[in-house]
C-alpha cells in the first residue's frame, strides 16, 4: 500500500502519456498472448479492485481475465448500482442525494486493493467538468494505489493499446508494408445517442505516437480536442479519407465544440462494402458495442474485413501487459 505523500512516484495508466515505451508495451502484450501464464506468480496475494460507474462487457471480463492470468485476486464493484452515491465537490454540505464523499470512498478502496481499475463516463453536459477529469484525478489522489483507467471521461487507453496490438499483428511480416507506413483512418459514424469522445480521442492520441499515416474524417462540427490530434490529417470528405486506407476505425462521438450534441444524422456516413471499394482492401475496426446497420453494416461486420473480435481478444493482453508492468514496479 502507498501513502498519500508518495503520490508523486505512483504509477497510473490513464493516457499514452503515462507510457514511457509504447512499442515495448505492445511487444509485452504480444508475448503474453503466446504465453499467458508466464507471470502467474507475479500477482500472488495481490488484489485488484475493478470499480464501474457505467456498464461494461469487454473491459470488465478482459481485465479480470488478465489479472487472473497474473495470479491476482479480483474484486468487482458496480458502484453506480451497488455503491453509495458519491460526492466529488470539495466542502460540499451533503444534505442532498450524495451519501459518501469520493475522498472517503477512494481512500477506503485503496486499503483493500493493490491496484484499482476505474470506469467513469463523462456526463456530456459541461465540457470543462468532463475534460478536467475531476472524478478520475480525485480518485487517483485519494485512493493512494496505482490506478488503471477502464475508460475515463476523455480517454480509453486499454482499448487503444488493444487497437495498437491488433494493428501490429496485421502489419508484422506483411509485404504490403515493406516500403511504406500503413494508412489508418478514423471515421465518424452515425448513432442515435450522444456518445463520449473518449474512444476517438484515445485512438487518435495513440495513433499520433505510432508509425502510421493517420487520417481522421468526420462531418463539420465534430472536430476532436486538438490536443489529441496533433499528427493527424483531418478531412471532412469521407471518400477522400478512405482512399487507399489499410485500416478503417469506425466510431461515433458527440460534438466536442457544441458539447455533447448530435449535429449529423446523415446515414451515408455508415461504412458499407461499397465504400470499402475505395480503400486498399481495408481491415475494419470498432471497439464494440456496435449498433449494427447504424454505425457499421452487417455485411462488413460479418466479413473477413472485420477485426472487431481480434480487437476484443487483445483487450486481455493489453490489460495484462499494463498490470504486469505495474506489478513489476517498472515504468510503463
Ligand atoms: C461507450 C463509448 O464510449 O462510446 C463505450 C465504448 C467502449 N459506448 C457506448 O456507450 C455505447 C452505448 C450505446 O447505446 O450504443
Amino acid at each position: 500500500m502507498y501513502h498519500i505523500n508518495s503520490l508523486n512516484i505512483m504509477k497510473k495508466f490513464t493516457s499514452v502519456s503515462d507510457v514511457v515505451d509504447v512499442n515495448a508495451l505492445i511487444h509485452s502484450a504480444i508475448s503474453l498472448k503466446s504465453n499467458p501464464f508466464s507471470d502467474k506468480k507475479l500477482g500472488e496475494n495481490k488484489t485488484i479492485g475493478l470499480i464501474f460507474l457505467n456498464p461494461s462487457l469487454r473491459t470488465r471480463l478482459s481485465t479480470q481475465k488478465a489479472a487472473m492470468n497474473l495470479g491476482m485476486n479480483v474484486m468487482v464493484m458496480n458502484m453506480d448500482k451497488e455503491g453509495w452515491a458519491l460526492e466529488t465537490q470539495e466542502g460540499a454540505i451533503m444534505n442532498h442525494t450524495t451519501v459518501e464523499h469520493i475522498k472517503d470512498a477512494a481512500a477506503v478502496m485503496g486499503q483493500y486493493c493493490d491496484i484499482i481499475g476505474v470506469r467513469s463516463f463523462p456526463k456530456l453536459i459541461d465540457k470543462f467538468e468532463d475534460y478536467s477529469e475531476d472524478f478520475f484525478n480525485k480518485f487517483i489522489t485519494y485512493c493512494g494505489v496505482p490506478v488503471v483507467s477502464l475508460e475515463s471521461a476523455t480517454l480509453h487507453p486499454l482499448q487503444s493499446l488493444a487497437d495498437c496490438i491488433t494493428i501490429a499483428e496485421c502489419t508484422k511480416n506483411n509485404p504490403r508494408f515493406e516500403n511504406r507506413k500503413p494508412k489508418v483512418v478514423l471515421t465518424w459514424a452515425p448513432h442515435i445517442k450522444p456518445l463520449p469522445q473518449a474512444v476517438a480521442n484515445s485512438f487518435a492520441e495513440w495513433m499520433c505516437k505510432s508509425d502510421v499515416d493517420f487520417y481522421i474524417t468526420h462531418p463539420e462540427g465534430y472536430e476532436l480536442d486538438s490536443k489529441y490530434t496533433t499528427n493527424a490529417k483531418i478531412v471532412l470528405n469521407q471518400d477522400f479519407a478512405l482512399e487507399n486506407a489499410d485500416f478503417v476505425y469506425v466510431k461515433n462521438w458527440s460534438s466536442y465544440q457544441q458539447y455533447g450534441k448530435i449535429l449529423c444524422t446523415d446515414n451515408s456516413w455508415m461504412l458499407t462494402n461499397n465504400k470499402l471499394k475505395i480503400t486498399n482492401d481495408a481491415k475494419v475496426m470498432h471497439c464494440l458495442p456496435v449498433r449494427r446497420n447504424v454505425e457499421l453494416s452487417d455485411e462488413i461486420l460479418d466479413s473477413h474485413h472485420s477485426l472487431v473480435t481480434q480487437q476484443a481478444n487483445n483487450r486481455t493482453w493489453a490489460a495484462q501487459a499494463v498490470l504486469k508492468s505495474i506489478l513489476e514496479n517498472h515504468c510503463l
